[in-house]
């Protein structure tokens, strides 16, 4: 008995020595319902597996040859039969793409209320900066139970951002801003890779994401402040001179930028466009490719004379300018909707973001407040 005892306890100080944890933990909302598919899938291709390679030993075995000259026989088989073991089967692995495709819409968008953490990937680290201005690298503070989104850049390469225990997982491009969003479910510290090959030391590109609870977040952020994201970037505007055309003057050489973020922008070519973060990014590097209507090809381009870092600055004070235009637009008297040609789509031409969807970008109210006298999108089409 002894020695069983004895036994018992090497034999679970070994397993636990050289454990390897089979799946990474559950920290986030969508961990469980990506492991709900994944184990799923692997129960349906499982069961499928064992299943046929039982049938191949089970069919070998009784209509095995008995006699040397006996010769295979045609089998007819009922046309119900062939049916039910094409669509059975078919079935089951659809429901892969539906269920699938339910779970990548779910978790492609991010809330609106996420707290939104600029991320920019280098070879070989990861740079972070947050909207109170704090910055990190290699490390990322999250508070637990809130939705978080990361708008993520490359400077060089293309790597890609993955967080096992939050089951989120996202490429980061040059020139190109992409999102991912996560709400950690727990306090811990967990790994961030990058997990595309992004040259000799790649592997080295590795960082923690730090989920606090909501007060040490809070902590955490007091700590590190050093001035807003938007602030820096207002400070740049106006060292680049940007400010010299995009003025908010009737007569000014560049668009009018308050307001412009997630709203319609008519395009010289006629085009309608979403002026989203990466608009307003190709706007700065290359501000020729897509000129707003009503506007000229004057502006000179940025490219390769910003940082990443600098860009996402611009981009988040230009946000933010939307965000103070909304809190100074003068609200529009309740309009009824204009009747539409028939099968015209009703949300095609409304702005999106933080733009009044019963405001049209087309006919947004001129304000009428000190603060916002200057022209405002849609005087002149907004853009650039
Ligand atoms: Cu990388």
């Amino acid at each position: 008995m002894m020695a069983l005892t004895v036994s018992t306890a090497h034999f679970d100080r070994l397993v636990t020595a050289f454990r390897v944890p089979l799946f990474p933990e559950q920290a986030s909302t969508h961990a469980p319902n990506v492991d709900a598919l994944y184990f799923f899938m692997l129960a349906v291709c499982g069961g499928v597996s064992i299943s046929i390679v039982l049938l191949i030993l089970f069919f070998a075995v009784k209509y095995r040859r008995r006699t040397p000259d006996q010769l295979a026989e045609e089998a007819h088989v009922p046309i119900a039969l062939e049916w039910a073991w094409i669509i059975i089967p078919s079935l089951f692995f659809m429901s892969f793409f539906g269920w699938g495709a339910w779970l990548y819409f779910q978790d492609a968008k991010a809330p609106q209320d996420a707290l939104e953490i600029a991320c920019t990937g280098r070879q070989w680290m990861w740079k972070f900066q947050h909207p109170d201005g704090q910055r990190e690298i290699n490390t990322l503070h999250v508070p637990v139970g809130k939705p978080v989104k990361l708008v993520m850049v490359s400077e060089d390469v293309i790597h890609s951002m993955f967080v096992p225990a939050f089951r989120i997982h996202m490429d980061v491009i040059p020139k190109r801003y992409t999102e991912v969003w996560f709400q950690a479910t727990k306090p811990g510290t967990y790994h961030m890779f990058c997990s595309q090959y992004c040259g000799t030391e790649h592997a080295n590109m590795i960082g923690s994401v730090i989920a606090l609870e909501p007060h040490e977040y809070q902590t955490w952020l007091n700590g590190a402040a050093t001035g807003s994201l938007a602030l820096r970037g207002e400070a740049l505007f106006n060292k680049l001179a940007c400010n010299g055309c995009h003025t908010g003057d009737a007569e000014a050489r560049g668009p009018y930028l308050p307001g412009l973020y997630g709203r319609n922008v008519q395009l010289t070519t006629g085009e309608v466009i979403v002026a989203d973060e990466n608009y307003i990014r190709e706007s700065i590097i290359k501000p020729g490719v897509k000129i707003a209507a009503g506007y000229d090809n004057i502006m000179p381009g940025y490219d390769g004379q910003l940082t990443e870092e600098q860009i996402i600055e611009l981009v988040a004070y230009i946000k933010h300018l939307g965000k103070k235009y909304d809190q100074f637009e003068p609200v529009a008297p309740p309009t009824a909707p204009a009747p539409r040609p028939a099968g015209q789509d009703p949300d095609q031409t409304l702005p999106i973001g933080n733009v009044r969807p019963s405001v049209p970008a087309e006919q947004v109210p001129t304000p009428t407040s000190p603060a916002a006298t200057p022209a405002v999108p849609g005087s002149r089409p907004t853009s650039n």
